[in-house]
């Protein structure tokens, strides 16, 4: 599980099936913006270097993590997109809260991929501070972002060989 032993940007490039022809959704929350930014802007990066085109990536914001599913359901039902990467970013607190978040949108996003059948990748990150946040926003543990979009792209892959 620890991200220190395994670098969200590092992976075979090989691995990796091409985004030519799908249309992906990324919902992003607002909450800890500069973070979630930075994950929304490795997971375009990640898909354009993978043949996604541009005008077939749709961006849509929700105020917060807990929002990430319903925010995801109707960019699914709206745009008819493939996969859906889910971005967030929950730091934990004083009181109980982040774990009622957490385990909301977890739990919400595990349904949507089981109700749609197609991908809905869980982007967020879960950290007990802000440094830890940054770490895997682009600093040395690399980007969750580019990890989520690699997720899309392979779990769509699976579905064709599986065709
Ligand atoms: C309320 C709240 C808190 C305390 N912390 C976070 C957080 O760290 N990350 C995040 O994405 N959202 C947080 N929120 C907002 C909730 O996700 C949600 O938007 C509100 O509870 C309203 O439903």
């Amino acid at each position: 599980m620890a991200t220190a032993l395994q670098n969200l940007s590092e992976y075979d490039m090989a691995s990796v099936p091409s985004g030519a022809g799908k249309r992906i959704g990324i919902v992003v929350a607002e909450w800890n913006k500069a973070i979630t930014h930075a994950l929304c802007t490795g997971a375009i990066e990640t898909l354009l270097k993978h043949h996604v085109a541009e005008d077939q990536i749709f961006v849509q914001h929700v105020p917060g993590t807990f929002e990430l599913a319903l925010g995801a359901q109707w960019l699914e039902e709206r745009m008819h997109v493939d996969a859906v990467i889910c971005i967030g970013c929950v730091i934990q607190g004083d009181t109980p809260h982040f774990d009622f978040i957490c385990a909301g949108a977890t739990d919400a996003i595990v349904q949507l991929n089981l109700k749609f059948s197609k991908p809905f990748v869980f982007g967020v990150l879960t950290t007990l501070n802000l440094e830890q946040a940054q770490d895997r926003a682009g600093g040395k543990h690399g980007n969750k972002g580019d990890e989520a979009a690699v997720t899309a792209l392979k779990m769509l892959g699976l579905r064709e060989r599986l065709r």
